[in-house]
């Protein structure tokens, strides 16, 4: 364990109490070390585009949009070698819920997903990333 002191302007210690206070942190440098690792993880990934992830693409559409549902399924066709799953939900007469499980390389990853995200009739969405060690791919793990 190693130790670093770090000053803070009387604004930001304000705003990590609440966050600790929100979260239930009771130790400052327990809540800072989370802060730090979600920021380390999310700098990881701007910096290594090439890296292995799994992802989560959540959006809600309009199906009577012209030609959309079509054009969704043709992109996924396209990548489908990003695609693990998807689940579709009708939520009332006009609109869908996707959500499609992705993996691969990060920067494919989100390109895919801004291509489907910039679809018009394409409402709202976002993109959960979760960087992984690639190795497991390779020799898979052990099941008993
Ligand atoms: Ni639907």
């Amino acid at each position: 364990m190693q130790r670093a002191t770090i000053s803070m302007s009387d604004e930001f210690a304000a705003e990590l109490q609440a966050f600790m206070a929100a979260r239930g942190y009771d130790n400052r440098s327990e809540a800072l070390r989370a802060l730090a690792q979600i920021g380390l993880e999310h700098a990881k990934l701007q910096t290594q585009p090439a890296i292995e992830c799994v992802a989560t693409l959540s959006y809600v559409y309009d199906h009577h949009t012209r030609e959309l549902a079509k054009r969704l399924t043709a992109a996924s066709h396209d990548h489908h070698d990003l695609g693990l799953a998807t689940m579709h939900i009708h939520l009332d007469a006009e609109n869908c819920l996707e959500i499609a499980v992705l993996r691969g390389p990060v920067e494919a990853v989100r390109g895919f997903a801004s291509a489907v995200l910039n679809e018009r009739g394409v409402h709202s969405g976002h993109l959960s990333v979760i960087p992984i060690d690639a190795e497991p791919r390779l020799h898979g793990h052990a099941h008993d």
